[in-house]
């Protein structure tokens, strides 16, 4: 069994029900144990596309990184993603931050995620969650990398039961 971290982020159609449904449809062979608050952040990237929520997840899983990125791959498509421009708008992306410790590369998957030191709608949710997390690679901590970033643009719109329905 493996932890991981998983970032959530959509800035098409309804944004809140497109990252509640992409939480429900993680099998359960992915099982989450922390969520973190719910943000809302100007598009890093491609700046003429509409604002994003993005949050973050831990999970325990049985599965190794390339099935978990194809099963995460498919919720991406069932909630209505199609491929479109990199970084462009999209109703749901699912990436994975990190898997344990470990490092990996190749033509489909980085992990640890290349671009999360320097990305604050990463690193403020993922601070909710995983503070004192050093990923490999790094020589700080989350928390840390967090206060060398620009969050002025990040909006905290709700605290972690966002993620069911229940919590309005
Ligand atoms: N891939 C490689 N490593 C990973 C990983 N650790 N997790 C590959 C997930 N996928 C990984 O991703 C393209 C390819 O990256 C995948 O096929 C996979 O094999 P994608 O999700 O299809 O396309 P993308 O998301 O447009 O590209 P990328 O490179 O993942 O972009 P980012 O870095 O995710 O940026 N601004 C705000 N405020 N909030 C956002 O959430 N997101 C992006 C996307 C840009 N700007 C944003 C946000
Ligand atoms: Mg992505």
């Amino acid at each position: 069994m493996a932890e991981v971290g998983i970032a959530l982020g959509s800035n098409l159609g309804d944004r809140l029900a497109n990252l509640r449904r992409g939480l429900a449809l993680l099998p359960p062979a992915v099982r989450v144990t922390a969520l973190s608050a719910l943000y809302e952040s100007a598009p890093v990237g491609v700046t003429e596309q509409p604002r994003f929520l993005n949050a973050v997840c831990l999970a325990e899983t049985d599965l190794l990184p390339h099935p978990l990125l194809e099963r995460l791959q498919r919720i991406e498509w069932d909630v209505g993603r199609r491929p479109g421009p990199r970084w462009g708008p999209r109703p749901l992306d699912l990436d994975i931050l990190f898997y344990d410790n470990w490092r990996l590369e190749d033509e489909r998957l980085t992990i640890p995620h290349p671009r999360i030191a320097e990305r604050g709608f990463v690193l403020r949710p993922l601070a909710d969650v995983a503070p004192r997390r050093r990923l490999p690679g790094w020589s700080v901590d989350v928390r840390a990398a967090l206060a060398g970033v620009d969050t002025g643009d990040l909006v905290r719109l709700a605290d972690a039961g966002w993620g069911t329905p229940a919590a309005g």
